[in-house]
C-alpha cells in the first residue's frame, strides 16, 4: 500500500492541557486539524516505525472517525500493529492497561473526559506511553513544538476499518486487532479484589446503584457488577455509551450526578451509589445520606486498602495532588510510610508508582487509583470500596464517620468559575503572585496567614521541575485555600477556588462543609480581589 504524504501548515494553538489537547469537536473535525496533532505526536515519539500501539474512546461523537484517520495515519507512520477496542471503545484506565499487558509503545485515548459530547460540545486526544500513563510534560512540550513546525502527514488511501468485529485484518503492512474492550479489565481486576467476597455481600441483599452516566464504563460496569458480582439487574443505570452522553455532563459530582444523589438522600437509598465520567477514569461515591468527598475517599482508601487481596501486603506510599485536602497526608504518617504532594494532572503520579515509591493516588476532581495501572481508574475505586465494605460489614456512613473519629475531618470545597475573561483570570493570578512575598501574617476575614507560597515541583524521581502549579495560602487553625487555573477548559479560562478547613479528632462538627469553609472562603475572597478583578464571587459550580 502507498504511503501518502499530504502537505500541510502548523495551526495554532495545539498545546496539550493537563491531560491531553481538548477542543470543541467542530475544531477537531476541521481540515487536518487531528491529523496534524497525531502526526505531531509520532514526530514527538520519534515516528511510529515499529511500533505497537494501543487505539480507543469513550464512544462520544467523532470517536469513530477520529479512530479511522488514526488508524491510517499509523500505517502511513510504519506501525505495525494497533490494538482497538470493538466499536472504538476503551475506556481510559483499559486503554492504560493494555498498554501495559501488550508491552504496547503507548497508545491514543480519544475523549474529553467528563466534558460533555456532541458536535457542538467537546472532544480531546491523549498520547499515554510505554508506561500506560499520560504523556510527561517533557512529551507534551515536544508535540507541542512539532505542531509549530510541522509541513505534512503521512496516511494510506484506504477504505474504513470494521471495527464492530472482535479480530485481525490487516491494513497494508500493518495488523489490526480488535479487541473485546472489558474481558482484559475484567480479568485485571480479578486478580485485585476478593471477588467471592463482594459477591456474598451482594447475595447477602446488599444494593446499589451504579450511574455509568451514559458513558464509557456501562459495559464494564454491567459486565463485572451484575455479571460477575450478582448484583440485580438493573443496579447499573444509564449503562448504554451514547455519543451525546444523552446530553448529559458525564462529570460525576454532586451537581451533575444529581439524580444518583437524589436517591441517596432519599428514603428509597440502596447501600451505595457510585458514578463515573465519560472515560471511566473518575469516580464518586456516596453512602446512605452521605456523599464522600474525593479527597476523603482517597484517605479511606487507603486505610484500608489492606482489606484487599492486592494491597494486604501494605502500600508504598500515598501520592495526591496539590488541591487535594491533606486527609490523605493523615493516613500515610500513622501508616509510616511516605507521602507525596504532585501537581494536578495524573502524569505527575507515574514517576512516583514506576520507582515503587507510591501505591496508591488520588486527586480532588475525583480521581483515585493505584499502581495496576497508570491511569486513575473509576471502576477500580468502586470495587475498593465494595471489598473493603464486604470485609467490615459496616455501611458507607459508619466507616467515613469512624475515619474521621480517627483522623480527623478535613472539610472540603472546590469552587469553580467558568468562562471568566482570560485576561481577568490571569490578572487575579499575577495579583496573588505580587502580594505572596507579603500576606504572611495579615489577617482576613478573622483568619491569620501562616504561609503562602506558589506551588512548584521537583519530581524527586527524574529531577524535573515544574512551576506555577497554583498559589497556596495557609492559615493559622489549619484552613487553607488554593488558586488555581484549569487545564482541561475549553472555553475562556476556568479559575478554581480549593478550600479545606481541618478540624481535629474530636473537633466542632459542622453538618453543612461551607459552615466549616465560612471564613476561609471570605479570607480567600478578600486576599484574591476577586470582586474587583473577575467581577463575581458566586461560582458556576460548587461540589
Ligand atoms: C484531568 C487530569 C486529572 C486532573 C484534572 C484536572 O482529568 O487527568 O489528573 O485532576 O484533569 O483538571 P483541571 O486542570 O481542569 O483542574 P480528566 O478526568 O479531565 O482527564
Amino acid at each position: 500500500m502507498t504511503i501518502e504524504l499530504i502537505q500541510t501548515t502548523p495551526i495554532e494553538g495545539q498545546m496539550p492541557g493537563t491531560s491531553g489537547l481538548r477542543k470543541k469537536t467542530r475544531v477537531f473535525m476541521e481540515p487536518t486539524y487531528l491529523e496534524n496533532f497525531i502526526q505531531a505526536t509520532f514526530d514527538a515519539i520519534g515516528g511510529g516505525a515499529g511500533k505497537r500501539l494501543i487505539v480507543g474512546g469513550d464512544g462520544r461523537f467523532f470517536n469513530r472517525d477520529a479512530i479511522q484517520t488514526i488508524l491510517k495515519m499509523a500505517a502511513g507512520n510504519g506501525v505495525v500493529e494497533v490494538i482497538v477496542g470493538q466499536g472504538g471503545i476503551l475506556s481510559t484506565p483499559a486503554a492504560s492497561h493494555l498498554i501495559r499487558l501488550n508491552k504496547a509503545d503507548g497508545g491514543f485515548i480519544l475523549s474529553a473526559s467528563h466534558n460533555p459530547g456532541g458536535i457542538d460540545e467537546d472532544f480531546g486526544v491523549k498520547f499515554n506511553g510505554q508506561n500506560g500513563g499520560p504523556a510527561p510534560e517533557q512529551l507534551t512540550a515536544k508535540i507541542f513544538e512539532a505542531t509549530k513546525t510541522i509541513t505534512g502527514f503521512k496516511t494510506v488511501p484506504a477504505s474504513d476499518i470494521d471495527l464492530n468485529a472482535t479480530g485481525t485484518v490487516q491494513l497494508g503492512e500493518m495488523k489490526i486487532t480488535v479487541v473485546d474492550p472489558v474481558e482484559s479489565y475484567q480479568a485485571l481486576m480479578e486478580t485485585l479484589f476478593d471477588f467471592a467476597a463482594i459477591r456474598a455481600l451482594f447475595a447477602g441483599g446488599f444494593t446499589m446503584r451504579f450511574d455509568a452516566m451514559h458513558a464509557v464504563t456501562g459495559p464494564y460496569a454491567t459486565a463485572i457488577l451484575e455479571n460477575a458480582l450478582g448484583a440485580p439487574d438493573g443496579t447499573v443505570v444509564n449503562g448504554k455509551p451514547l455519543e451525546d452522553f444523552g446530553k448529559g455532563h458525564p462529570d460525576p459530582n454532586p451537581i451533575w450526578a444529581k439524580p444518583l444523589m437524589d436517591l441517596m438522600m432519599s428514603d428509597a437509598a440502596p447501600d451505595i451509589g457510585a458514578a463515573s465520567d465519560g472515560d471511566g477514569d473518575r469516580n464518586m461515591i456516596v453512602g446512605r445520606g452521605v456523599y464522600v468527598t474525593p479527597s476523603d475517599s482517597l484517605a479511606i482508601l487507603a486505610a484500608n486498602a489492606h482489606l484487599a487481596p492486592a494491597y494486604k501486603g501494605g502500600l508504598a506510599g500515598i501520592a495526591r495532588s496539590m488541591p487535594t485536602s491533606a486527609a490523605s497526608d493523615r493516613v500515610a504518617e500513622k501508616l509510616g510510610i511516605g507521602s507525596y504532594e504532585t501537581p494536578t494532572g495524573w502524569k505527575f503520579f507515574g514517576n512516583l508508582l514506576d520507582a515503587g515509591k507510591v501505591t496508591i493516588c488520588g486527586e480532588e476532581s475525583a480521581g483515585t487509583g493505584s499502581n495496576h495501572v497508570r491511569e486513575k481508574d473509576g471502576l477500580w475505586a468502586v470495587l475498593l470500596w465494595l471489598n473493603i465494605l464486604a470485609v467490615r460489614k459496616q455501611s458507607v456512613a459508619q466507616i467515613v464517620t469512624d475515619h474521621w473519629q480517627t483522623y480527623g475531618r478535613d472539610y472540603y470545597s472546590r469552587f469553580d468559575f467558568e468562562d471568566v475573561a482570560i485576561n481577568q483570570a490571569n490578572e487575579l493570578m499575577q495579583g496573588l503572585r505580587a502580594s505572596l512575598s507579603s500576606l504572611a501574617g495579615q489577617t482576613h476575614a478573622g483568619l491569620s496567614v501562616a504561609t503562602a507560597d506558589e506551588f512548584s515541583y521537583d519530581d524527586p524521581v527524574d529531577g524535573s521541575v515544574s512551576k506555577n502549579q497554583g498559589v497556596r495560602i495557609g492559615f493559622e487553625g489549619g484552613g487553607r485555600a488554593v488558586f488555581r487555573l484549569s487545564g482541561t477548559g475549553t472555553q475562556g479560562a476556568t479559575l478554581r477556588l480549593y478550600l479545606e478547613q481541618y478540624s481535629g479528632a474530636g473537633g466542632e462538627i459542622h453538618t453543612d462543609p461551607q459552615t466549616a469553609l465560612q471564613n476561609v472562603r471570605d479570607a480567600a475572597f478578600a486576599i484574591s480581589k476577586m470582586q474587583a478583578t473577575i467581577g463575581r464571587t458566586t461560582p458556576d459550580v460548587i461540589t
